[in-house]
């Protein structure tokens, strides 16, 4: 649980790791679809996605988030999927909600809820998936050559391990088999490494200096921030302010052309 729980202090590692490598950089590439909303009730923090499965005539009877995955990335390189997940209206059930692995254009199907029948999760409580692909889970094979329905990781990977994977989703709709809206909260997905928290700004969508940058240099994060050192808060904003390129973080080679003191000089801008 503590791994998943990302500070604000994290950003700007986040931040960083991506410069290093593309393996927090899709920690941004997510879509939502359905009837799939940001919520402004996280766990642990301000922001969550909220999926609903709504009875049919009474709005989309599904809702899912889209995950990127690292293109060429094969289903034995991954390793860790899971969720922080939170029911508000009926459960688990009916198949849903669940991961979809996309392989060879077909699914493998990875349920929320207690095993063998992910029925009966509770209502208003935060829970953790924890790793839903250790050696000995069970996932569903069976649209795949040779699957089952209870199938092991373990078995799936022996089978389909070479299999590219070319994209992840994590769906609810089940409103059918409760007869009732199924509205779940999830939060902290986590695929391989990348860990998605729904949080604004969160990797400041990796396009150099922006607004979103700028904030990461308050409440103390221009201590932290990958693009400095800096001196204080406001040499941070006016860093980003100007794009990321004044040079204060130390990549001053062509920047002469504007360097008119800027020093200090921003200090109580906000
Ligand atoms: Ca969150």
């Amino acid at each position: 649980m503590k791994i998943l729980r990302l500070s604000l202090a994290s950003v700007p590692l986040l931040a960083l790791s991506f410069a290093l490598g593309p393996a927090v950089a899709a920690a941004t590439g997510y879509s939502l679809f359905g009837d799939a909303t940001l919520s402004s009730s996280g766990h642990n923090s301000n922001t969550a996605v909220q999926l609903r499965s709504n009875v049919a005539g009474l709005g989309q009877t599904s809702g899912g988030i889209d995950f990127t995955v690292p293109a060429g990335m094969t289903l034995s390189q991954l390793a860790n999927l899971s969720t922080d997940y939170m029911f508000t209206e009926a459960s688990c059930g009916g198949g849903s909600p669940r991961f979809q692995i996309n392989v060879a254009g077909k699914n493998i199907f990875v349920y929320l809820g207690p095993y063998p029948n992910y029925t009966s999760c509770a209502q208003n409580i935060w829970t953790s998936s924890g790793n839903l692909l250790t050696a000995s889970s069970f996932v569903d094979t069976s649209q795949l050559p040779s699957g089952t329905f209870y199938d092991t990781w373990t078995s799936a990977l022996t089978k389909y391990g070479s299999s590219t994977v070319t994209g992840i989703q994590l769906v609810t709709d089940s409103s059918w088999t409760f007869g009732a809206r199924q509205t779940v909260l999830v939060d902290n997905v986590m695929i391989n490494g990348m860990v998605f928290t729904f949080e604004t700004g969160q990797g400041g969508g990796g396009g150099g200096g922006n607004n979103g940058d700028k904030e990461k240099c308050k409440k103390g994060g221009w201590k932290d921030s990958s693009a400095g050192p800096f001196k204080n808060q406001g040499q941070c904003v006016s860093h980003f302010a100007r794009g990321g390129h004044d040079g204060q973080g130390g990549q001053s080679s062509d920047d002469e052309s504007d360097n008119s003191n800027d020093q200090g000089d921003n200090e109580d801008s906000d």
